[in-house]
């Protein structure tokens, strides 16, 4: 099942094409109201919203568990209960969540929602992420040395995180793959950090709202760049890539999946000061096909769209002129992307100049003053 919903009209070309933009894709998740009975269903591998049981309870490994509570506050839970996970400088570097898959998958999407607290300048890394491990002995993570490329035989792995950028992009930061594989690249002076795929326009989720994210991950052909990675946020698909060669054995397939942060003690003053982190997660799906937002109620049909659009969190009046801005934005600068894409360079200006004059105050505006210069 794979309705498309329009939140935006269409646009009309010079060339008579027709654009369609800023979409919100609903997946799964339409069939099931409030993610209610949404386990059922044949693709689906996990799911957690937090509401009943021990917290960590359905996941293999919580790393940390002293930093992570059951979140009952009425203005901030999805539900009745969510996920806190709470750093503080002087208790804990980092905490986590983790699952295995078992024998591994060769395609996976994980949605889920998170929203990042007032405290929240920047961190080292953490989000949510894919490894695909030989590993032995069952441990958690990559089992690899940071710094090192692994062996395509070996692992790869993913954790879409917020990056600040040392504050050049406001807290908590946009929303980017950092990864590592075999064919990474290395930094000029032989050491392998995380690469980065960037989603396009620019993710940078706010603080104090939800935001749905939802990835996907497919395994190439062994030694082949046909490998996939994707990103959805609120539903829009922002990112996708689909000539990475992440493996070069079939054995090594995607095994682990993990929410986390990590963040030093040492670290707090250069990652925009204060002395705490706190982020929340809820509705945690893991499928082997799209999931999409949670809905109110299910899509009556095809081209009735307003009956399924997604649940919107909380936001205050100015958090909602703020996200409606950023919203268009977004969908003005995808128009403008795709008219490039189309070789309609004047439409592209005209947009770009668009959203530098209605929406200056948004991240995106920057890049669309980027791209007219
Ligand atoms: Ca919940």
């Amino acid at each position: 099942m794979r309705d498309m919903v329009a939140i935006c009209g269409v646009l009309l070309l010079a060339s008579g094409g027709l654009v369609a933009a800023g979409e919100v894709e609903l997946g799964l998740a339409a069939k099931y109201p409030g993610d209610v009975g949404i386990k059922a269903d044949p693709a689906v591998l996990f799911h957690d919203n937090f509401e009943q049981g021990k917290l960590g309870g359905k996941w293999d490994w919580v790393r940390s568990p002293k930093s992570i509570f059951v979140e009952t506050d009425k203005e901030i839970v999805r539900g009745t209960q969510s996920l806190r996970s709470a750093l503080t400088k002087g208790k804990d570097d980092d905490n986590g969540l983790w699952k295995r898959l078992t024998p591994g998958e060769e395609v996976l999407h994980m949605r889920h929602y998170v929203r990042y607290g007032d405290d929240f300048g920047y961190i080292h890394h953490g989000g949510s992420g894919f490894c695909a491990s030989a590993r032995r002995g069952g441990g958690f993570g990559p089992g690899g040395h940071a710094g090192k490329s692994p062996k395509g035989d070996m692992y790869f792995w993913n954790t879409l995180e917020p990056i600040g950028r040392r504050g050049r992009w406001k807290a908590p930061g946009r929303l980017i793959f950092y990864s590592y594989w075999w064919k990474m690249k290395p930094d000029g002076r032989g050491n392998y950090w995380g690469n980065w795929f960037q989603p396009d326009p620019p993710q940078n989720p706010g603080i104090g709202k939800w935001t749905c994210v939802e990835w996907r991950v497919k395994c190439n052909t062994p030694a082949q760049p046909d490998g996939e990675l994707c990103v959805w946020v609120n539903g829009v698909r922002c990112g996708e890539w689909k000539d990475v060669n992440w493996r070069s054995s079939a054995e090594l397939k995607v095994n682990q999946f993990s929410i986390g942060i990590y963040l030093t003690n040492d670290g707090y003053e250069r990652s925009g000061g204060g002395t705490t982190r706190t982020q929340w997660y809820d509705d945690i799906v893991v499928a082997r096909s799209y999931i999409g937002p949670v809905v109110k109620e299910k899509p009556k049909s095809e081209g009735a769209p307003s009956a399924g659009l997604p649940i919107e969190p909380k936001m205050s009046p100015e958090e909602q002129k703020r996200t409606a801005a950023e919203k268009d934005a977004a969908r003005l600068y995808q128009m403008a992307r795709q008219a490039e894409r189309l070789g309609q360079r004047d439409v592209a200006t005209k947009l770009y100049q668009q959203i530098v004059e209605k929406h200056g105050q948004t991240e995106i505006a920057k890049q669309a003053e980027a791209k007219l210069r």
